[in-house]
């Protein structure tokens, strides 16, 4: 089978980087010269889309997107969260206000899915860079909000894009996360059976 992951996240999490760490494939990226706030943070930014394609286990083929994180080339975010069955949220925690960001990207994907579901696994980078790391600040994030439609467990991993073994570790996460929910399925949502 074939299917998608999608990675989202701030500019410069690492998003493109994760990608290319884990593709078996060269990554087709669409990145263009940064202009703009960007420019100061990073060479490059991706402007539509990143697609890396990973081999998992014999049966599947799965397909890594990754998203422009300016806000200006959002567009793409409906059309590759349409294709995509988990995402991975890339959280930057050298940027000044890492939770603030957390808090951005979860309130576009809680919006944008509306009433599809889908898993999300955060990975935190560039803790090699910012200020101690201590995940229980993000985490605290998803016990102080209701996220309407995200009762789900969401796991907050550290995370190198660099580390082969750090972006296998995430998406592990997501694809147990898959399994469960094919396994046990949302009450509501597909128990038809029962009231066949
Ligand atoms: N030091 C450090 N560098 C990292 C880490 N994760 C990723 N990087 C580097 O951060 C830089 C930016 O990564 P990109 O993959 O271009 O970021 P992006 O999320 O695709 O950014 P946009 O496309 O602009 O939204 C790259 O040089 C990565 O190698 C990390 O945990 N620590
Ligand atoms: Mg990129």
């Amino acid at each position: 089978m074939e299917w998608a992951i999608l990675f989202v996240g701030s500019v410069g999490a690492g998003k493109t980087q994760a990608i290319r760490t884990i593709s078996d494939i060269e990554v087709v990226d669409t990145e263009a010269g940064a202009t703009d706030e960007t420019a100061l943070l990073k060479q490059n930014t991706t402007v539509a889309m990143d697609m890396g394609v990973m081999q998992l286990g014999a049966h599947d083929k799965v397909r890594l997107y990754g998203a422009p994180g300016q806000d200006r080339f959002d567009f793409m975010w409906d059309i590759l969260l349409d294709q995509s069955r988990g995402v991975v949220l890339l959280i930057d925690h050298s940027r000044p206000t890492p939770v603030e960001d957390l808090a951005h990207y979860m309130a576009q994907l809680t919006r944008r899915m509306q009433s599809r579901v889908l898993p999300i696994v955060i990975g935190v980078t560039h803790a090699d860079m910012g200020g101690p790391l201590n995940l229980d600040a993000y985490r605290n994030y998803f016990g102080e909000t209701t996220l309407i439609g995200h009762r789900q467990a969401v796991p907050v991993l550290e995370a190198d894009a660099r580390s082969l073994h750090d972006v296998k570790t995430l998406l592990l996460a997501l694809t147990s996360m898959l399994d469960m929910n094919e396994r046990f399925p949302a009450r509501g949502s597909s128990n038809k059976s029962l009231h066949a």
